[in-house]
């Protein structure tokens, strides 16, 4: 393990996740105790060490798992990955306990009761597989290979997709494009030509000022990211946090900017209006590398800090303050795209918009303290038969969203609701509760009630499984191969994931049952190995590491394939239509779309009623971690944020327990009020992932409140396909008697 002594482990807990952390280390709890996690390693001592890496999010944090026969020790970050430097997060620490859970699913189930009912009965694994190639067959025959749709999220997806694909189907989605990122990924690429890496290529340890726009880091618990912040703090970078709440890092900001719901983009359009007017932009950058220039400058003469100061109700001297850190500390300066970007639908592109070309103005984009260009490492693919010509995805065929790289998840559930532009008949979900990551659950129950076929493989009875016609159990991330993880960075490198223990129970890794249902489904052609191991050393062939050095090492590190900063006299071309960075952006003039970002404020929630906002609890990862005994047991619910002066409008006391609703008649409660100034006046906020219905699940169920239960009102981007889930509004009143618990 590598030295670090300036980042004591309670030196990072203490300056990020200070509360919530504070009590994973004093806890202990009978539970956590039975499972014996918690108990000094000195007690037992390991028969062996084991690399892998971590699957509780998807920064996919490389780890050591101590092991004695069968049974982990404990989990600690891997000293050698980039995404880890040695420490795992709180939820990744916790994730032994996934295996010895006792709710987990254990073997394949077909249904018994209605739909939804979740009465399910055990059957073999042949059996599931004829009934899944059965019903799969039958819609084929019926409407077409494009009337089947894979729902993914995480490692093993991708060896589904070969599946789906060689059956003929375009259609795969997941929710950390539509729901997440995609945005981003959109804005960046019509911008600079390309969407970023994750982890984001932020160089951190360069910089000397970071501006984050929501993106709570220290709740959000992005491992090393977290870790390179606290490092560049300690360093004495600048910091600059818009949020209308005041998160963990908010409180620890040199300038925070509690702005108004929505009205980050006024705020950016200021600061890129004063960078012009003082002449300060980095005209090196500019004048190589960007279009639409003057353009821009037109543009931005009415967006004073004054204006944004009233869009946004925040003082304007703060907004100058903000602006002096950044030209101060110019080009390293971080202007952080976000991550969980998808708010309000277009303005989220403008928004995201507006935070590249500032990043391009400040000549931050691939240059130190900025974002730096990243290298990826290439591995074979595995061999196989050509894929068959694909049909049109739901999306295209609906002539929608002109520029999304991916096929939406509303996409798919639209076509599955309503039939058009052609009908949608079979899901294959894997690893995502759709329940809970898709805003308006109505629509997503109303698309499962038109389906012939919804075949669902996770690891827990969550939400979504209850829907299932045959339920697939995998194996924890513990106890399985997956595909390489090919890291991108200043140094790309390639990860394994590995059995470190074997399953108690009926369970299969994601890559067996990709090719076990591949030869019921006459496509197994596409898998032709007899072990994973065959396929992961054939992947690796020409890479400098063998499978055997990689399953010792767990990480094999490669050198960068290009500088990580543009050099002042490189001639880039970049991949965009004009090869320039684009300020001004012709193709979305050419499609009817502003090409310039523009600021449109968010409606004001109607009098008494909030808007909802929701993120992240360090202890958990989205509707995932809950029922984890160990993380359970740290933070069992959540609670809602109500500023003081609304909540003695409402008569409502801390403490108090609460409902929370929406127009449309949903509730979701109780849960407790915490009555606080760091939140506006105008919203609440509740930590997403909590108010589990599924029975299946009997540490969670029913604990705390669910944001996604509330999510009705979605605004879609037509640019890109995104949904912006900010847009609704709650209302919150006392629990009645026989709402409590
Ligand atoms: N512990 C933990 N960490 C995680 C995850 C997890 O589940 N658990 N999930 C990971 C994933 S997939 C993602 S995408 C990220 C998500 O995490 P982020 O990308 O950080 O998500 P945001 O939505 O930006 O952050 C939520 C914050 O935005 C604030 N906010 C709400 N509205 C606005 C607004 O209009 N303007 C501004 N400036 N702020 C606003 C909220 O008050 C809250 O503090 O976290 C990642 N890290
Ligand atoms: N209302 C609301 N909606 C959101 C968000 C929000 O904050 N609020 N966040 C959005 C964001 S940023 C994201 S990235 C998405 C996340 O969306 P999802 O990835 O769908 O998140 P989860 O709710 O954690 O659902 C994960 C499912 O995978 C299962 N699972 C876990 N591990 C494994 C495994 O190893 N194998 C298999 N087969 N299954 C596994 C879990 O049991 C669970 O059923 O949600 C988005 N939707
Ligand atoms: S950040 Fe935490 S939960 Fe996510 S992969 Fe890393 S250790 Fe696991
Ligand atoms: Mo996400």
């Amino acid at each position: 393990m590598p030295d670090t002594p300036n980042l004591s482990r309670r030196g990072w807990l203490g300056g990020v996740a200070a509360t919530a952390a504070a009590g994973a280390t004093l806890t202990s709890s009978s539970e956590a105790q039975a499972f014996s996690l918690l108990r000094s390693p000195e007690a037992v001592v390991a028969d062996r060490v084991v690399p892998s890496y971590c699957e509780l999010c998807f920064w996919n944090c490389g780890l050591l798992a101590e092991v004695k026969g069968n049974r982990i020790l404990s989990l600690r970050g891997h000293p050698d990955y980039p995404n880890a430097q040695g420490r795992l997060c709180g939820r990744g620490n916790a994730g032994a306990a996934s295996v010895i859970d006792r709710d987990r699913l254990k073997y394949p189930m077909v249904r018994v009761g209605a739909r939804g009912e979740g009465r399910f009965e055990r059957v073999g694994w042949k059996t599931a597989y004829r009934t899944i190639a059965q019903g799969f067959q039958r819609i084929k025959a019926e409407h077409g290979a494009q009337a089947l749709a894979l729902l993914y999220h995480g490692r093993g997806g991708p060896l589904i997709r070969r599946m789906l694909v060689a059956f003929g189907s375009p259609n795969y989605a997941a929710p950390s494009y539509a729901q997440c990122k995609g945005s981003r990924d959109v804005a960046y690429k019509l911008t600079f030509g390309e969407k970023l890496t994750s982890p984001e290529p932020l160089d951190l340890d360069e910089t000397r000022c970071m501006v984050l726009f929501g993106s709570h880091l220290g709740e959000n618990a992005h491992n090393s990211q977290v870790q390179e912040l606290v490092r560049a703090r300690r360093r004495g970078a600048s910091l600059v946090v818009l949020d209308p709440r005041m998160s963990t890092v908010a409180s620890r900001a040199d300038v925070w900017l509690p702005v108004r719901p929505g009205s980050d983009t006024a705020v950016l359009l200021a600061w890129i209006h004063l960078l012009l007017r003082e002449k300060a932009w980095n005209a090196a950058f500019v004048d190589k590398h960007t279009v639409g220039f003057e353009k821009l400058e037109r543009h931005v003469q009415p967006f004073t800090p004054e204006w944004a100061a009233a869009q946004a109700g925040v003082p304007a001297a703060d907004i100058l303050r903000a602006f002096d850190l950044m030209r101060k500390a110019m080009p390293a300066v971080l202007i952080h795209p976000g991550r969980h970007v998808t708010w309000y639908g277009e303005p989220d592109i403008q928004r995201g918009r507006a935070q590249a070309i500032l990043t391009a103005l400040l000549g931050a984009f691939w240059a130190p303290g900025g974002i730096f260009r990243p290298s990826s490492p290439t591995v074979k693919e595995f061999p196989g038969p050509d894929f068959p010509d694909l049909p049109k995805s739901v999306d295209e065929a609906a002539g929608k969203y002109p520029f999304a790289p991916e096929v939406t998840t509303t996409g798919i559930r639209e076509a599955t609701r309503t039939g058009k532009p052609y009908p949608v008949k079979g899901w294959f979900v894997h690893g995502t509760n759709l329940i809970q990551s898709m805003p308006n659950v109505g629509e997503t129950i109303e698309a499962i009630r038109n389906l012939d076929m919804l075949v669902v493989c996770d690891v827990m009875p969550t939400e979504i499984v209850q829907w299932a016609d045959v339920v697939l159990p995998e194996d924890t991330y513990l106890e399985r191969y997956d595909d390489l993880q090919l890291g991108a960075g200043k140094k790309p490198y390639i990860g394994i994931r590995q059995p470190v223990v074997t399953s108690p129970h009926d369970t299969r890794p994601a890559w067996r049952i990709a090719k076990e249902l591949s030869q019921e489904l006459g496509v197994g052609d596409q898998f032709a190995f007899e072990t994973f191991e065959e396929y992961l050393s054939a992947r690796l062939e020409g890479s400098g590491v063998t499978l055997a050095e990689l399953k010792k090492k767990g990480v094999h590190q490669l050198e960068p394939t290009q500088p990580a900063y543009l050099r002042p006299d490189e001639d880039f071309h970049w991949h965009t239509p004009t090869g320039k960075v684009e300020l001004f952006s012709q193709q979305l003039a050419d499609k009817g779309f502003s090409p310039l970002p523009t600021h449109t404020p968010i409606p004001e929630p109607p009098a008494g009623a909030f808007r909802l906002l929701y993120g992240r609890s360090p202890l958990h990862s989205f509707g995932r971690t809950q029922n984890n005994p160990i993380l359970h047991d740290l933070d069992s619910t959540n609670v809602v944020w109500m500023h003081p002066a609304a909540a003695s409008k409402l008569g409502l006391e801390h403490g108090v327990s609460v409902m929370v609703t929406n127009d449309k008649g949903d509730a979701t409660g109780p849960v407790s009020l915490l009555v606080t100034e760091r939140i506006a006046p105008e919203c609440v906020y509740m930590v997403h992932g909590f108010g589990h219905r599924s029975k299946g699940l009997s540490r969670a169920n029913g604990q705390g409140a669910s944001d996604s239960d509330l999510v009705r009102d979605y605004a879609l981007d037509p640019i890109g396909g995104t949904t912006g889930m900010r847009t609704q509004t709650v209302r919150v009143r006392a629990a009645q008697r026989q709402e409590r618990r």
